[in-house]
């Protein structure tokens, strides 16, 4: 991962940029990355604030043989690489929540948005893109985002080298490729399940039509939700489709 590089200074969202490289036949594993995003976007039409050399704003280039319903699974191995990433050089407790949300003391430190490209059952490739605040303070972050966000530095007051963090999210990734293709993916998903802080808890579902509480019970080996509803029904819900938020 990362053997192949592509550095910006500014770019409206490194994941576009993948999304266009990709088609030209860019190599598995490149890295992309940027100072900072004019457009940076997540999930469902939301947008990421990547203030200027302040976070770690990059996608990476997967060309995984996986049938095109089995993408989700990158998201959950990268994940699980930035999770594993920052604990380890930050010495913090981060945990991941579903789907890809990894968080620190209750706060979003990373986002993750995945896109793929695919045609007739055919997975072309997957951008992970990440989002993680390295180094923002409180004012980096625009009003709407101050309350949820956080940054290494905000919850480990010293700055963190940028570059450490990134060779370690590399490396883990590295890793957990090469684990998920000679053990299989099962051995992921229990290193996914035993840093998430997602089952367990009450949530409340925002789906586009329904909104509904239930109890998180599990990931499936796909990567879908299984979410038990408060009248005994047992839904699956996708990431992409759904927010979750922790019900009281
Ligand atoms: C995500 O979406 O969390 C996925 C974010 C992925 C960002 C990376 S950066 C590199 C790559 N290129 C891109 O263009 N994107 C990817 P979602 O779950 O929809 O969360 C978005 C919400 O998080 C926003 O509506 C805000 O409430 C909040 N947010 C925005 N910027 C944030 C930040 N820097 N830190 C924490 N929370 C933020």
């Amino acid at each position: 991962m990362g053997r192949s590089l592509c550095c910006q200074e500014s770019v409206e969202s490194t994941n576009n940029l993948a999304k266009q490289l990709a088609k030209q036949n860019a190599p598995h594993g490149l890295l992309i990355i940027s100072e900072e995003q004019t457009g940076g976007k997540g999930r469902i039409g939301r947008g990421w604030a990547s203030p200027k050399s302040k976070g770690l704003w990059l996608s990476v280039l997967l060309r995984p043989n996986l049938l095109p319903q089995d993408a989700p699974k990158s998201t959950l191995l990268a994940a699980v690489a930035v999770c594993q990433a920052v604990n380890t050089v930050a010495g913090v407790q981060a945990k991941i929540k579903w789907p890809n949300d990894i968080l620190l003391n209750g706060k979003k430190l990373v986002g993750i948005l995945s896109e793929m490209g695919a045609e007739y059952g055919k997975l072309n490739y997957v951008v992970i893109g990440i989002g993680l605040n390295t180094n923002a303070e409180r004012q980096d972050f625009p009003t709407d985002v101050q309350d949820i966000a956080i940054s290494l530095h905000q919850a480990a007051t010293k700055e963190f080298s940028r570059d450490e963090v990134l060779a370690e999210i590399l490396w883990q990734m590295e890793k957990l490729v090469e684990e998920a293709e000679t053990k299989g993916f099962a051995s992921i998903l229990e290193q996914w399940r035993k840093m998430n802080c997602t089952t367990g808890n009450k949530v409340k579902v925002i789906a586009q039509d329904e909104t509904y509480l239930g109890k998180a019970l599990d990931i499936d080996e796909t990567g879908m939700l299984i979410v038990e509803r408060e009248n005994g029904v047992i839904d699956k819900v996708v990431a992409g489709d759904v927010s979750i938020r922790y019900a009281e």
